[in-house]
């Protein structure tokens, strides 16, 4: 035995210290400093002394190369498999470039004895060196400054800040603080900051235990200011408020100048940090040694002189450009700017003399001249040498008086006789005759040109010619097509807008009247002139827009839309005449067309001639007998004139005509108005008996008796009204209002929670009963009914905007924050914020907020009205005006006192947090409740006593509160079907139905029996697994597969902590499964009951809903949101609780519960009557019918405005390349839609996650190799749903100077980073898939640089060819994995899909297996978990039945899903396991064994895998080094379609090709 080393015995000294570090060991890595290390941090994966082991042989010794400092070696490589789905911190196995280096130094280290040797190892070098000349690295560019970095000092060194750190040592490196998290309200009583600012240390407070100081748990920075805390607080939230608001609008970040794109941004643009200001001109100096003949590297040297204040040395350094670069123009420029005016003069001098043809040098002088004469002599010159040149005539004309500029004029066009703008600059100083002919002359010379056919047109125009107008037009077109001009419908019409503008209008109209229908498809005709028109009008073309309409409807003149269009047309910018000569034309042309009469009647009539809209309305009644519209017009017409008589007799005749609902509630309404009440009421009657379902004659009926005083009577009304009508929420919200007036509280809230039941999910209802308990009092009661609506209806503003105001003042801001994420664009919930603001006495914050709110929704009301009240309050006058106008302008009113939602404002007050949401809203004031049958008629009775008992006494008070806990109004209201047999696994069974599902997956467990039991009797499969991962990863991969829910149900408590790893893979790959889950029965709940453990903490932070069903009539609704919210925005699992007791029928619940009636003792009555009720509550309404169709899945779009910002970038780009991630293949894009959508745009494609195998198995423009490359040098890459997280190297592995285009759904991942190492040109926040079609759409015609193309194409190819290559290399033992899967490749059929479960077998398999088509390719995703692999080929073969499904098993992986065989066999779903045995975990050892010299816990044995297969029901097949892999592969393909399944056990050894890939 060795002698231990002296540190360990030295029992002083920690047993590590002295001891050398262990091989690798690089400080920090154990402690969490992994999510940065890569193999260049770690150093060499192994040594060559290491003690060699056949299974994990030792790579090459790989030296580190001595320029290497600085280099990124943090870009993980791209590795096919690991890249996007694999393993942490991937890096490219061994490429090409470490090959060499490595070659390099091992032949140096052998000695050159050979000569051949010699002579390659020279040869090599040279090659090296070659190609470090030709793309230098930023360090050896920068040699010269390294060296002198030898002589800086330790300190000097590490004081030097990052860049744009300007933060001191201390401040940098601060001490490490301890945080003991604080309640919201402590935070915000100190925000008073009277009483207690700062902790006392000796309080209990300060230490961990009161009473005693512990040292060392404070802060050393002395006392702790909690009000300055709170103060942070605040400003954070409203930080985050502002991020939110940001996204309110769905605007997106877009970096305009690109990033780091030039030299330019070296430049410190601030004048603080003399750091930067050093690093920035050592570089720049660096950049003008190497390149001196570089025009931007002077320029920019000489700014950042200038940026500091330093003149001088700009000066001399941009003379010194002009010196090494004088056939610049730019540095000329650069250096006349810098000078003083007489310097530059003389520098501008030597520079035209040095680049005479340059009209940019020549402007430059003139603009340096002082006098007008001097100006035009350096113009003359400048024409002298270029006469050509048609801006530097302009610009000389420019200087000219009139007579002079003709002159010049007229020399120019001979110089530059195709200068279009030349010709019709002289011809405008022409008088008419020569006018005529130098446009003649500048038509000879430009005979394709259109603006000088215009002009002429215009000339002849304003000079009377009208004739001529027409025929120069039509002559124009025909030359123009003579010449071969394409006729370009657009710029002919933006020509006419033009000719309007120009006041020549003859000109437009007859431009329009001949281009308008040019290259029109007859059947497009009518829909694309109705856009031109409206175009032309939106941009105030009014007189083009007429003509379109004018030629329109000559050519359709029976068409009532085009006569609509050109109505509204005229309305709007017309004048009255004008429309009405339109509308007399329309209705002779479509006299059916009611609204066309209506629009002449209504423009008589607020002309104040009313006789003229009567005789337009009789004449309507001929055309169109018993119009219900035109009859109301008429009553309108006439009660507005206060000529009541004749709208009675007019409404009389047409209910003798035809009693439609509305001719009803009018003549009602009519009644009612003149103080007829009885009438009224009489006709509302008759209206009811004929059309009973028209909510609007109930509520009448009812406010009518309210205002007779007949209070009971409205009761009566409004609760039949709601059996009538129970989706009419404003009925439900009238009688709850007159209950709650009556003080019949507890009835008002039994109507509200009926009309619930009645209309599910509906906020303005929810939001009714909220507000009901505010007003009692309630606001615990309110807050409670709040989280239940929001569960409800989680995208809900107006319970968003309300739930913000429940909270108390401190927390507002938080919730608001919380509001805006879900909801918004919505403009209840911004106004929400801004009246916060205001009561936080923040006026120019609210402003700001009020503003946006009426932004988004300038038809709410409410918003404006409170907007004008604070303007009016502490607004000035000009602010307030400004509310007004904008009001009056949307076409709003300003009678405060009319109905509507701008209401009473005048009566508005601050808001408080009593009434917060509306001031009066006409939207809501209307709501109702209603009562069924007998029974609960008297039940009503009963609560009525009860109510009235209980708000006058205490007592009553109790029993309300009583009721309302054992929630009995509704069980009364709800008898329970006792003698039903049905349950809610039927519930949940039929859900899933009407959603599609095809499949539950499941190990079953008597909690969720019913569920299974229902959806097997509905033909849903139910596909039971040996392990509840392997459910779950099935139905995680049917999500994938189908675009659908994948589900899976387990058991209560084990059955779910099992499922919790596959539950985080599905979350981290986005996929959406619904996971249901048993539960003890609600009422056993901490008892100890089997199973019952607290899964809604183990499941919250996995998943996007989690939700306990409390009562059977709550599944539906529960299982519909869950299925919703797991498709919407990003993807992924959501998990619903089923406690037992909502699953079992009445019958056996009863029976388990054990409920008697009576009891002997009180206690015993008590219990049996608290369990009855509880039963009767879980069963109360269950059985109601519920409407199962799927509710609408979420999805966010990228507008169109985003999708043009990127098509520009992408338009102007030469070597674009795409990143596809798995957001790319989710629905509602088809897959194959995309893969067109791609093959379309053509850019080079590197796929990841699901996206793999979506451009098939040969695709011109996908690339598989050396993607690290092309990140580098594409400039412009498009992240499509690929996440720059370790996949990506945290974003480092994108080139500088691209532009970057991301695109994902999810806002995290979106900016993932983005801080640090990247930084997005455009963010798109939404969909993939519609957001690819879209840019391909657009750019059609597109075609990226065609040598970009092929030099990715080259590199992918070469490195293949080095991949076949190298399976050809047999290895010490076995088989060589490599071959095993160039041989499968070959094999492998159109249908088949590939599973990866595995280490390093499955990863060189990523590199050499290609999937055949979109969703052919499953891995676990980011997740990396082990595992997956029986449980996704399970779903995938249920997915696709007749496909061949390889699982590629790594023989670790194996052991987790093995026992899945036996569900292969019983399910008869046949699938392929290929095993790559090498009797290890050997991603794992083959880092541990160098780094730490043991392979412990990472050896297995060479298991007969096939034959404990056979005992499963499956075929097992052997393959070994002396088998023809190919015959054997063969073979298994053939049992395989005999129906067996089939693992195949590949006995493989080891290679090179994994090494340098690092699996932590
Ligand atoms: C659930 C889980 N446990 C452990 C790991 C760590 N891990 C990554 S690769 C690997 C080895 C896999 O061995 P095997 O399946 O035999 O494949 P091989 O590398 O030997 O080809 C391990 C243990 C993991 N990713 N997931
Ligand atoms: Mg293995």
């Amino acid at each position: 035995m060795t002698a231990p080393p002296a540190a360990l015995l030295n029992k002083n000294k920690k047993n590590f210290i002295g001891m050398p570090a262990p091989l690798g060991y690089v400080a920090g890595v154990g402690r969490g400093a992994t999510g940065f290390t890569t193999r260049s941090d770690i150093g060499p994966a192994r040594d060559a002394n290491d003690v060699s082991d056949d299974r994990h042989a030792p790579p090459n010794k790989r030296k580190k190369k001595e320029d290497d400092d600085d280099e990124d070696l943090n870009d993980a490589n791209y590795d096919e498999f690991n890249g996007y789905g694999g393993s942490l911190c991937s890096k490219d196995p061994y490429d090409k470039d470490d090959e060499e280096a490595d070659a390099i130094y091992d032949e140096i280290d052998k000695r050159m004895d050979e000569k051949r040797r010699e002579y390659r190892e020279m040869r090599l070098k040279a090659e090296l060196e070659n190609y470090r000349q030709e793309r230098p690295k930023i360090q050896q560019m920068f040699t010269d400054l390294k060296r002198e970095l030898a002589g800086v000092s330790e300190n000097e060194w590490s004081s030097i800040p990052e860049v744009g750190d300007a933060r001191n040592r201390k401040q940098r490196n601060p001490r490490p603080e301890r945080f003991t998290p604080l309640p919201d309200s402590v935070l915000s009583h100190n925000l008073g900051g009277e009483n207690v600012t700062t902790i006392d240390p000796g309080s209990g407070l300060a230490s961990m235990m009161p009473g005693t100081s512990t040292p060392g748990m404070l802060t050393p920075s002395g006392d702790l200011d909690l009000r300055k805390i709170g103060q942070a607080r605040n400003t954070l939230m409203g930080m985050r408020l502002n991020q939110v608001s940001d996204a309110v609008g769905g605007q997106t970040v877009v970096d305009p100048k690109g990033y780091l794109t030039d030299l330019q941004s070296m430049i410190p643009q601030y004048g603080g940090d003399i750091n930067d200001v050093k690093k920035a001109r050592l570089l720049l100096k660096s950049v003008r040694e190497t390149n001196p003949n570089h025009p931007p590297a002077w320029i920019a040297s000489a700014r950042l002189e200038e940026v500091t204040g330093k003149i001088q040395s700009a000066r001399n350094l941009v003379m010194k450009g002009c010196e090494m670069c004088p056939k610049s123009e730019d540095v000329w420029l650069e250096a006349a700017r810098l000078q003083p005016p007489d310097m530059a003069r003389a520098v501008i001098a030597q520079a035209v003399q040095t680049l005479p043809y340059s009209p940019r040098l020549w402007i430059k002088a003139a603009d340096l001249e002082l006098e007008l004469k001097a100006k035009k002599r350096v113009y003359r010159k400048a024409l002298e040498q270029i006469p050509n040149s048609e801006l530097l005539w302009k610009l000389a004309v420019e200087l000219e008086e009139e007579e002079d500029a003709k002159i010049l004029l007229s020399r120019a066009v001979e110089c530059c006789p195709t200068s279009v703008d030349l010709w019709l600059a002289l011809a405008r100083l022409e008088v008419y005759e020569n006018a005529r002919k130098v446009l003649n002359k500048a038509r000879e010379n430009n005979p394709k040109d259109r603006q000088i056919w215009i002009t002429a047109a215009k000339l002849e125009e304003a000079n009377g010619n009208d004739t001529l107008v027409g025929k120069i037009v039509e002559r124009a077109i025909s030359t123009l097509q003579a010449n071969m001009v394409d006729i370009n419908r657009d710029f002919w019409i933006k020509d006419a807008m033009e000719a309007e503008h120009a006041g020549a209008v003859l000109t437009c109209q007859c431009i329009i009247r001949n281009i308008i229908g040019h290259g029109v498809e007859d059947e497009d005709r009518k829909h694309t002139w109705m856009e031109d028109a409206d175009s032309c009008a939106t941009q105030g073309a009014y007189e083009c827009a007429r003509a379109i309409y004018g030629h329109a409807l000559s050519i359709f003149p029976k068409k009532k839309s085009v006569w609509l269009a050109a109505a509204h047309f005229e309305r709007s910018h017309g004048t009255r005449e004008s429309l009405e000569t339109l509308l007399q034309q329309a209705v002779t042309h479509c006299p059916q067309e009611e609204t066309l009469w209506l629009m002449g009647a209504k423009s008589k009539w607020l002309a104040g001639d009313v006789p003229a809209a009567r005789s337009i309305l009789a004449l309507a009644f001929k055309a169109n007998p018993n119009s219900e519209e035109i009859w109301l017009a008429a009553v309108k017409l006439e009660s507005e004139n206060n000529e009541y008589e004749r709208a009675r007799r007019l409404l009389a005749k047409a209910r003798s005509q035809a009693a439609t609902p509305k001719v009803m509630m009018k003549s009602a309404h009519l009644e009612w108005a003149l103080g007829n009440l009885e009438v009224a009421k009489n006709l509302l009657d008759e209206g009811i008996k004929e059309v009973g379902d028209f909510a609007k004659l109930w509520m009448m009926k009812g406010q009518i008796l309210e205002q007779q005083g007949k209070i009971e009577d409205a009761w009566e009304v409004y609760r039949d009204a709601v059996k009538r009508c129970s989706s009419s929420i404003p009925l439900w919200r009238l009688l709850a209002n007159l209950e709650e007036r009556q003080g019949k509280l507890v009835t008002a809230r039994a109507t509200l929670e009926k009309s619930r039941v009645r209309n599910p999910m509906n906020e303005e209802l929810w939001l009714l009963a909220v507000r009901l308990e505010l007003r009692a009092g309630q606001r615990e009661v309110s807050r409670a009914l709040m989280a239940r609506a929001l569960q409800e209806c989680p995208s809900s503003g107006i319970l968003w905007a309300q739930a913000v105001f429940l909270e108390d003042p401190a927390q507002r801001k938080s919730r608001s924050v919380d509001a805006l994420k879900r909801c918004q664009d919505d403009a209840h919930v911004v106004l929400a914020v801004a009246k916060m603001f205001w009561m936080e006495g923040k006026k120019i914050k609210a402003r700001e907020w009020f503003n946006k709110t009426v932004k988004i929704d300038p038809d709410l009301g409410d918003a404006w009205a409170w907007y004008y009240k604070m303007e009016t309050l502490f607004g000035t006058e000009d602010q307030m005006q400004e509310v007004k106008k904008a009001v009056l302008w949307l076409g709003g009113t300003f009678d405060w006192r009319g109905s509507g939602s701008l209401v009473t404002a005048a009566s508005l007050t601050q808001p408080s947090a009593s009434q917060p949401a509306s001031p009066g809203s006409g939207r809501l004031r209307l709501a109702a409740g209603c009562c069924e049958g007998q029974t609960t008629k008297m039940n009503d009775y009963l609560m009525e006593l009860v109510a009235i008992f209980c708000t006058t006494t205490l007592f009553g008070m109790g029993i309300a509160a009583l009721l309302k806990i054992f929630n009995l109004p509704f069980i009364w209201m709800h008898p329970v079907e006792k003698d039903s047999k049905r349950h809610g696994g039927e519930l949940v069974a039929e859900v899933l139905k009407s959603h599609g599902v095809r499949h539950i997956f499941t190990l079953p467990g008597g909690h969720i029996s019913p569920i299974l039991v229902a959806a097997e009797k509905l033909g849903i499969q139910i596909v039971d697994t040996r392990h509840e991962a392997a459910a779950a990863f099935a139905a995680d991969a049917v999500a994938r597969m189908s675009g659908t829910v994948g589900v899976v149900a387990v058991t209560a408590g084990p059955g779910l902590t099992n499922a919790v790893t596959a539950i985080k893979n599905a979350q981290m790959a986005q996929s959406p499964v619904l996971l249901i889950g048993g539960a003890s029965a609600s009422i056993l709940k901490g008892r100890g009951a089997l199973q019952d453990i607290d899964q809604m903490s183990l499941f919250k932070p996995l998943c996007k809903l989690c939700v306990t069903v409390t009562c059977v009539r709550n599944i539906v609704p529960t299982v519909l949101r869950a299925l919703q919210e797991a498709q919407s925005g990003t993807p992924g699992p959501v998990f619903i609780e089923f406690p037992i007791d909502v699953l079992y029928p009445y019958h056996m619940v009863s029976k388990e519960i054990g409920v008697k009636q009576g009891g002997k003792s009180i206690m015993q009555r008590i219990v049996n009557w608290y369990l009855g009720n509880y039963l009767d509550n879980l069963f109360a309404g269950a059985w109601d019918p519920q409407d199962t169709k799927p509710l609408k899945v979420n999805i966010p779009f990228v507008s169109p405005d985003v999708v043009n910002q990127c098509v520009e970038i992408v338009s102007r780009s030469k070597k674009p390349v795409i990143l596809l991630g798995s957001q790319a293949t989710l629905p509602p894009t088809p897959v194959e839609d995309l893969r067109r959508s791609l093959e379309n745009l053509g850019i080079p494609c590197f796929l990841g996650g699901m996206s793999r195998g979506l451009l098939g198995r040969k695709s011109a423009i996908q690339m598989r190799q050396r993607r690290r490359d092309a990140l580098k040098e594409a400039d412009v890459i498009i992240l499509a749903g690929a996440v720059c997280d370790f996949r990506l190297s945290y974003g480092r592995v994108l080139g500088r100077q691209a532009k970057i285009i991301a695109v994902n759904r999810n806002k995290e991942e979106l900016y993932k980073n983005s801080d640090m190492f990247w930084k997005p040109s455009v963010a798109v926040l939404g969909d993939v898939g519609t957001f690819l079609r879209d840019l391909s759409a657009c750019l059609a015609g597109y075609q990226c640089d065609a040598e970009w193309l092929s030099t990715l194409r080259e590199r992918d190819e070469t490195k293949e060819v080095a991949n076949v290559k190298m399976a050809e290399e047999p290895t010490e033992v076995h088989l060589n994995p490599m071959k095993v899967f160039t041989e499968l490749e070959e094999l492998l059929p159109s249908n088949a899909v590939l599973v990866a479960d595995g280490g390093d077998f499955v990863a060189t398999a990523a590199y050499i297996l290609r999937p055949r088509g979109p969703l052919t390719w499953l891995d676990p995703g980011a997740f990396g978990t082990l595992g997956v692999g029986g449980g996704f080929a399970l779903g995938a073969k249920l997915c696709r039945p007749d496909s061949e499904i390889w699982i590629i098993y790594g023989d670790g992986s194996l052991g987790y899903s093995l026992a899945e065989f036996d569900t292969y066999t019983r399910h008869k779903t046949p699938v392929i396991a290929l095993v790559g045995n090498d009797a290890g975990w050997t991603q794992i050892a083959r880092e541990q064994k160098p780094m730490f010299g043991s392979s412990v816990g990472c050896d297995l044995a060479h298991c007969d895998y096939h034959t404990s297969a056979e005992g499963l029901g499956a075929k097992g097949v052997l393959i070994g080094r002396n088998d023809d892999i190919k015959s054997k592969l063969k073979e298994v393909q053939k049992l395989h379609a005999e129906g067996h399944s089939v693992l195949v056990n590949v006995l493989i050894g080891s290679t090179k090709f994994r090494e340098g890939s690092i699996s932590v």
